[in-house]
């Protein structure tokens, strides 16, 4: 055979083998997801969170402030490649492990193993690492078995073409069947702690139901505006997949400077008498009109009163540590008003807000009401937590703001301006609304407040337009009298301040 031939077949091949592991790969990281579906056993989980941890804190910030969720979404994808490559390399030794001993089945074995072997090591759950490796062996397989070898050259580049038909056939159904099952598998699917709503006491029960009924009373009639107890919660993580943990394994420590340690288990939380509470969240890192804001009413029990019996000596600081690795630091004294909660509007803590148990700390920023909490640890010494790690101050109180999200003519010719407006534990006594740019103020109509110390408020304002554009500013004015500070501030790196302002009309 002229040497040229050889030398062209040998590259088709090593091209054919290569994007063989690839297509296998894809199949291995689907294969994964068929049975993690979104949780940490999902291999693509723990290498978003490697890379959003190695990224530099100023990227990060750049992707908070200026992307958005659109950041978290670009990271998954960079995770999602860099997982393909992964258990695509595995796949690879396989390949060539097939090619020398001339058993392409063995190889497919090889890639199976190795593939199973990362996954495991990346993600520390080994069904879903066996299910990657074996999606991945199986298009190896289905490669070895199918296309028939032949002498003339013709055939090979013919059989080479197959081959990667065969494996991109392969890897496209098992692509498939991997998502949907992990699809169903996923939140809102067979998710365990959807099923147990009824699992409050019939007091809790009653009372939840009266609050929020009351709730849904009390918010204001004005189209578009989002209710007082929120129908959809932001969410912000630092990880792609949350943790899937169970209430019955779960246990939370008390630790450091405590008289003695304590564990408490969810059998322990769920017996001590049961509380509802609104509070409201808001992230540090949202944009000063942003969504990331909002309110529920949550069931759980008093921090205080699980740190009592352990009588915290000279301390003045706490970390709270989570299942996902997070960790903030804040004063002791903020977590003695806190609020550990297992349930939220009447269902069980979902998945997402930290299920099973979370932290609530009142007229705080979000950042501190640690999800999935694991252990509190009471410090005589100060420490920096994730997010300050990276250079921001959230473990402070929130900053008041009034939003400007609905601007609406009615029916009737009048312009109505509605929003909501949250002061944390100092709560919201009024909100005033100009539509001349600051020049000239008008009380605006508020929500009647919910009970609680940490609650927001709804305000809605309607008036008669002039004629063309104009300028509505927007401020709150807290329950003293405090009005809401003008001074616009980035929500870099003390959280987002100033007054919301809006062109309306024209
Ligand atoms: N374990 C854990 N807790 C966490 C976070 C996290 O990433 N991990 N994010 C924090 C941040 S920055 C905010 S704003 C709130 C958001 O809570 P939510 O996702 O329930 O809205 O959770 C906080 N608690
Ligand atoms: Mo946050």
């Amino acid at each position: 055979m002229p040497t040229r031939i050889t030398a062209a077949l040998t590259r088709s091949r090593r091209r054919t083998s290569l994007v063989v592991s690839l297509l296998a790969g894809v199949a291995g990281v689907a294969g994964s997801f068929a049975v993690a579906s979104f949780t940490p056993g999902f291999v693509a989980g723990p290498v978003a969170g490697a890379t959003a941890r190695v990224v530099p804190g100023a990227v990060v910030t750049f992707a908070i402030v200026v992307l958005g969720d659109f950041g978290d979404h670009l990271n998954l994808l960079l995770a999602l490649g860099l997982s393909v490559l992964l258990l695509a390399g595995t796949s690879l030794v396989g390949v060539v492990v097939g090619r020398w001993t001339d058993r392409p089945l063995a190889g497919a074995a090889v890639a199976t193993l190795a593939g199973a072997v990362v996954a495991v090591a990346v993600t520390a759950a080994p069904a879903a690492s066996l299910a990657a490796g074996l999606a991945a062996g199986a298009v190896l397989a289905a490669v070895a078995t199918w296309p028939a070898t032949s002498v003339d050259t013709d055939a090979d580049a013919d059989a080479d073409r197959r081959r990667v038909l065969t494996a991109f056939g392969s890897a496209l159904v098992l692509s498939l069947g991997g998502y949907v099952l992990g699809r169903a598998g996923g939140p809102g699917g067979t998710d365990r702690e959807t099923g147990g709503a009824a699992d409050l006491p019939e007091s809790t029960r009653s009372e939840v139901d009266a609050l929020l009924s009351d709730a849904a009373e009390k918010s204001l009639a004005v189209g578009g505006l989002e209710p007082l107890v929120s129908d959809s919660f932001y969410r912000v993580d630092v990880n792609a997949t949350d943790p899937d943990l169970a209430a019955d394994s779960w246990t939370l420590d008390v630790t450091g400077a405590v008289a003695a340690e304590r564990e408490y288990t969810y059998a322990d939380v769920r017996e001590m008498a049961a509380e509802n509470q609104f509070v409201t969240l808001r992230c540090v890192g949202e944009s000063l009109n942003g969504r990331k804001m909002d309110n529920a009413l949550w069931t759980g029990v008093p921090i205080r009163d699980l740190l009592d019996p352990t009588a915290p000596a000279d301390a003045c600081c706490v970390v709270l540590r989570a299942a996902d690795g997070y960790y903030e630091e804040f004063p002791l004294s903020a977590l003695e008003d806190g609020f550990l909660a297992y349930g939220m509007n009447g269902e069980p803590l979902p998945r997402a807000h930290g299920y099973p148990v979370r932290a609530l700390i009142p007229g705080h920023w979000g950042e501190i009401n640690v999800k999935w909490l694991t252990e509190i640890e009471v410090k005589e010494k100060e420490q920096e937590g994730y997010w300050e790690k990276r250079g921001w101050h959230g473990t402070g109180p929130v900053e008041t703001v009034a939003k400007l999200h609905v601007a609406e003519e009615r029916s009737d010719g009048r312009m109505e301006v509605a929003g909501h407006a949250y002061a944390g534990t100092r709560g919201v006594g009024r909100v005033e609304v100009s539509t001349d740019g600051g020049a000239t103020w008008a009380d605006a109509r508020l929500s009647d407040p919910l009970p609680g110390a940490d609650v927001w408020r709804q305000w809605a304002y309607a008036y008669d337009p002039p004629a063309g554009e104009h300028e509505v500013v927007v401020r709150a004015v807290e329950d003293d009298g405090t009005v809401q500070s003008r001074q616009s501030r980035p929500p870099y790196p003390n959280g987002p301040a100033g007054w919301v302002s809006r062109t309306v009309g024209g």
